[in-house]
């Protein structure tokens, strides 16, 4: 397949390797306006992908999009005019909300929705590290990326396991709700995720899940307290040792993805009319730090 990845960041460099491996014709679009951009894999040899290539760009059978969510809209606009309307795009990021846009910009393109728990980090430009072995569920966001589900193995085929899910919006909800229990928390107090096992946070978690169990529920999503606060806590003992995205970003005062994680949630609970104060307040407090980087 002709496929383009728009935001080879560490995720997106990890598939773009992958696939080129797999004997694709890869070519990245980044930010940089060199034409040409190079990747190692791990310790594999350097590959080299074009980049910014409208021809590629036009000829693309899947674009993946990998940028993070917020940056979804200002990166696909200018690229529009050049999408040919049989290309399947798909998006691949934290959080909720983009895809609705999409598909109304790009009504006539199948849109594939996707979800990833692989690890990846990039040490500098040209290297990606594959530093944890997850899984990746795909599902069709609109009547036309339905029909995709050919993807499942062609992606399992470069990096599995991928398995298509026709209840991808399900899975969604599932890593949203993760996300909204621990990076905001642990974005506040700057802590590793593993931290949130300990009983200053059980209060807390509690509140945030029986929140989220509510609208969920109202968004027909089939889910209990007791399993969603098992798999958050199963997420926290698994990813003990890592620091959440949305810590290094305030870490490192980058723009988080709340707008896209909490944010969606709560836009949710007020089309239910659910009140939703504990994520409220973490919403709140996300918005003040990154706010108090501007004002300095
Ligand atoms: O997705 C994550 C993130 O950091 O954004 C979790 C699952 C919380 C792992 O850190």
């Amino acid at each position: 397949m002709n496929i383009l990845i728009l935001g080879p960041g560490a995720v997106g460099s990890l598939w773009a390797t992958k696939f080129q491996l797999a004997g694709h014709h890869v070519s990245l679009w980044g930010r940089t306006s060199e034409s040409e951009l190079s990747l190692q894999l791990d310790d594999a040899p350097f590959t080299t992908y074009s980049n910014q290539s409208i021809s590629s760009l036009q000829e693309a059978d899947l674009i993946l999009i990998t940028v993070k969510a917020w940056q979804v809209e200002s990166a696909i606009e200018p690229l529009l005019p050049h999408i040919n309307a049989d290309t399947i795009v798909m998006l691949m990021h934290n959080g909720m909300g983009t895809a609705e846009w999409l598909a109304s910009k790009l009504s006539a393109n199948p849109i594939v929705i996707a979800t990833t728990t692989h690890g990846a980090y990039k040490p500098s430009k040209q290297q990606v590290l594959h530093t944890g072995h997850g899984y990746t569920q795909l599902g069709g966001f609109n009547a036309k990326g339905a029909q995709c589900d050919f993807l499942a193995e062609v992606m399992n085929h470069a990096l599995p396991e991928v398995n298509w899910n026709p209840n991808i919006n399900g899975a969604l909800w599932i890593k949203l709700a993760i996300n909204c229990a621990i990076n905001p928390l642990t974005a506040i107090h700057q802590c590793k995720n593993g931290e949130l096992a300990g009983a200053e946070f059980t209060t807390e978690l509690v509140n945030i899940t029986h929140e989220l169990v509510e609208v969920m529920n109202k968004e027909e999503i089939e889910v209990e307290f007791g399993s969603l606060y098992a798999t958050i806590m199963q997420v926290v003992n698994a990813t003990a040792a890592n620091y959440s995205s949305m810590r290094q970003d305030v870490f490192h005062k980058r723009r988080t993805e709340i707008d896209f994680i909490t944010g969606y949630l709560l836009q949710a609970a007020k089309k239910h009319h659910i009140s939703t104060p504990e994520n409220a307040k973490l919403y709140q407090h996300i918005k003040q730090i990154e706010q108090s980087w501007t004002e300095q």
